[in-house]
């Protein structure tokens, strides 16, 4: 197939795949002091193409190792242009269940000089509880160096109370689709995952604000940090220094 082919091209030229930035907003520090990186595509011919079409397809031809690091690399040197900013990265589960996975980051964010608190990585509710081979080990191996592990898209896929007992990450991501239904019967289900958050000692972030009422809402109810088009839309390598040039 021709994307596969393209995709195999692109990661070789090192430039048409690049990490965008999606500042995240700090209740406690109220301002931006983290961001998430995502992977994005500049086809020559076709333009931008969506991590939802090129992530699967990555995945499939076993690139996805390659396209991890080329975004984790982008990441550093962001990190490294802004000392005082945390960085979340985004791992599929072939990669968080590969065996080098925990040593490839640690060995990057060394090269870099970057202290591993200041990473965080994203996975899914079911690598999260150990469904997929080697994750916990690979999960444990990370905490224990400093790298912080959040779980995405919180709440659609396999979490229950009992599992969230046995849970040891450090961050939940409320899904975009609690927030869009918040003045409505997600409500009480927010609060409720804040809540037990809090109780376990996880931090809160809420994915996908896009309006005040939700972002007052939202920090009334205790969330620690909100994402979204409110705040920012996820801008280049160059716009997002700026930005947090500008805003400290
Ligand atoms: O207020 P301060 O200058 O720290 O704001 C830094 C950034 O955080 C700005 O980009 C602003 O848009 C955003 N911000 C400030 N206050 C709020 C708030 O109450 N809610 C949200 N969602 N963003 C805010
Ligand atoms: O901005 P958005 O269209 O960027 O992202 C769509 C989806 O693609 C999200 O679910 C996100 O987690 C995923 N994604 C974005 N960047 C990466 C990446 O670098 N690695 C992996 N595994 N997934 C990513
Ligand atoms: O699955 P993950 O949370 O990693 O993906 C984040 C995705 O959500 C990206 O595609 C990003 O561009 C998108 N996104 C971030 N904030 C908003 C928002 O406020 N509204 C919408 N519609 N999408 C958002
Ligand atoms: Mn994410
Ligand atoms: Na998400």
């Amino acid at each position: 197939r021709k994307l596969e082919h393209d995709l195999r091209l692109a990661l070789e030229t090192r430039s048409q795949i690049e990490a965008f930035y999606q500042p995240v907003y700090s209740a406690e520090h109220k301002g931006l002091s983290s961001m998430e990186a995502l992977a994005r595509w500049k086809h020559p011919e076709e333009g931008f193409i969506a991590p939802d079409i090129f992530i699967p397809i990555a995945e499939e031809i076993g690139l996805i190792h390659e396209l991890g690091a080329k975004v984790l690399e982008d990441a550093c040197s962001v990190m490294a242009d802004l000392p005082l900013i945390s960085m979340a990265i985004n791992a599929s589960a072939l990669e968080l269940c590969s065996d080098g996975y925990p040593l490839r980051v640690l060995s990057r964010l060394a090269k870099w000089n970057i202290d591993p608190k200041r990473l965080e990585i994203e996975i899914t509710e079911s690598l999260a509880f150990g469904e997929e081979g080697r994750s916990d080990r690979n999960i444990a191996i990370l905490r224990n160096a400093g790298v912080g592990i959040a779980i995405d898209d919180f709440g659609t896929g396999y979490s229950s109370f009992s599992r969230m007992q046995k849970l040891v990450v450090d961050r939940i991501k409320i899904d975009k689709s609690f927030i869009d239904a918040m003045q409505g019967e997600s409500k009480p289900l927010i609060e409720a995952m804040i809540n037990m958050a809090r109780a376990k000692g996880l931090k809160t972030t809420a994915e996908g604000v896009e309006t005040d009422e939700q972002s007052d809402a939202l920090v009334a109810l205790g969330c620690d940090s909100l994402q979204g088009f409110l705040i920012s839309r996820p801008l280049s390598r160059a716009a997002v220094i700026d930005l947090y040039n500008e805003t400290g």
